[in-house]
């Protein structure tokens, strides 16, 4: 039992946050691509540039849809490359904008997302790791069973006011 318990610590070690790295980046190579863009000024590519606040609406801000009020809205990310990935931050636009670090507690309550999943290609189809219904904040941390893909994917199912706002879509793995 003792040994049990050393063996799962050790695991937990090696999982732990300290050695992963958001290989979402498209400073390592990533490729962000939506299922379609509001304009110019909303582009996949500012949803991957490392920065969870911008201007919104400027082109380093973050990524809007253009389908109006009609889902499902995908934002992919290729990472270039096999990566292993367990968790997963989505940061959509804030009640107080874009230019806020959001925590845990800020909210979104006008202009968030509201139900989407995360997905990772299994080289034949999107399966998904996790799953986040009536969404009331600007940034949801979730961690899931590792998966090694070259790519995943985020899939939004319900947003507010029409569109699908992403400020930024983090994979951390290795
Ligand atoms: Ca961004």
């Amino acid at each position: 039992m003792l040994a049990g318990l050393s063996g799962l610590s050790g695991l937990s070690g090696l999982a732990g946050g300290a050695s992963l790295i958001n290989v979402a980046l498209s400073s390592l190579g990533a490729v962000a691509t939506g299922s379609s863009q509001f304009n110019a000024n909303f582009p996949a590519s500012a949803a991957n540039n490392g920065a969870r606040t911008g201007a919104w609406g400027s082109p380093s801000g973050g990524w809007a849809d253009q389908t109006s009020n009609t889902y499902p809205d995908t934002l992919e990310i290729n990472f270039g490359q096999s990566r292993t990935v367990s968790r997963a931050v989505v940061v959509t636009l804030a009640d107080s904008g874009g230019a806020v670090e959001p925590t845990a507690a800020t909210l979104a309550t006008v202009n968030g997302l509201t139900d989407f999943q995360i997905q990772y290609w299994n080289g034949s189809t999107w399966v998904t790791v996790a799953t986040v219904t009536a969404n009331d904040k600007a940034m949801r941390d979730l961690s899931f069973s590792a998966v090694t893909t070259d790519r995943m994917r985020l899939y939004v199912t319900a947003a507010r006011a029409n569109f699908s706002r992403v400020m930024e879509l983090e994979f951390w793995g290795f």
